[in-house]
């Protein structure tokens, strides 16, 4: 398995539309599991193929901390029109949040890694990160629900912030790695 590195606000590759799954070769399984490593190690509870810098529409998640499944061709085929307000942030624009209206409970089917269709009814986080994640497989991210004032001030943080990602990629330190195995090891 190998640690990805991540690609952060500024990077093209987060603002494309991302290209359907026709076939589930060894290569994306592997990419699957890098991905969940590697979402484990930034400790997130979700992330998505073009955050790691590929163009497939495929997105792991795990809100539990226990079981992370990945969602491939995943779309909404339902979605409650009751909203919910929640804090959002992304692993792709680390130390920036922002409350985030959205559909409180969704209807997702997409592929498993084993290219078996299933349909997911979702509430609470875990329906916030499947929109999330299938925001970001079609290049939209959580900043842009931002009332354009609180929009501005996060732009004005990152500002101040994106210096330490040059190149727009975030690679993962040796103590955030050792962090999440210490967790394991307490788990
Ligand atoms: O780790 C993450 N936390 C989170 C919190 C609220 C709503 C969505 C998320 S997803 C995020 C990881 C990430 O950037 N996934 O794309
Ligand atoms: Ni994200």
């Amino acid at each position: 398995m190998a640690l990805l590195k991540i690609q952060v606000l500024g990077s093209p590759i987060l603002r494309q539309q991302t290209v359907p799954v026709e076939t589930i070769t060894d290569e994306l399984r592997t990419l699957i599991d890098d991905m969940i490593e590697t979402m484990y190690a930034a400790r997130g509870i979700g992330l998505a193929a073009p955050q790691v810098g590929r163009s497939e529409r495929v997105a792991v998640i795990d809100v539990e901390g226990d079981s992370p499944f990945a969602i491939i061709n995943p779309q909404i085929v339902r979605n409650d029109s009751d909203l919910a307000k929640a804090e959002e942030g992304c692993l792709s624009i680390p130390d920036v949040y922002g409350d985030v209206a959205r559909p409180e409970k969704v209807t997702v089917r997409a592929m498993d890694r084993d290219g078996r269709e299933f349909e997911l009814e979702a509430e609470g986080l875990l329906a916030r990160c499947l929109q999330h994640e299938i925001d970001h497989l079609d290049g939209r991210l959580f900043i842009d629900y931002l009332s354009t004032l609180r929009r501005k001030a996060v732009m004005a943080k990152w500002a101040t912030i994106k210096g330490k990602y040059p190149g727009y990629i975030r690679t993962l330190t040796a103590e955030e790695v050792a962090e999440h195995h210490h967790r394991d090891e307490e788990l």
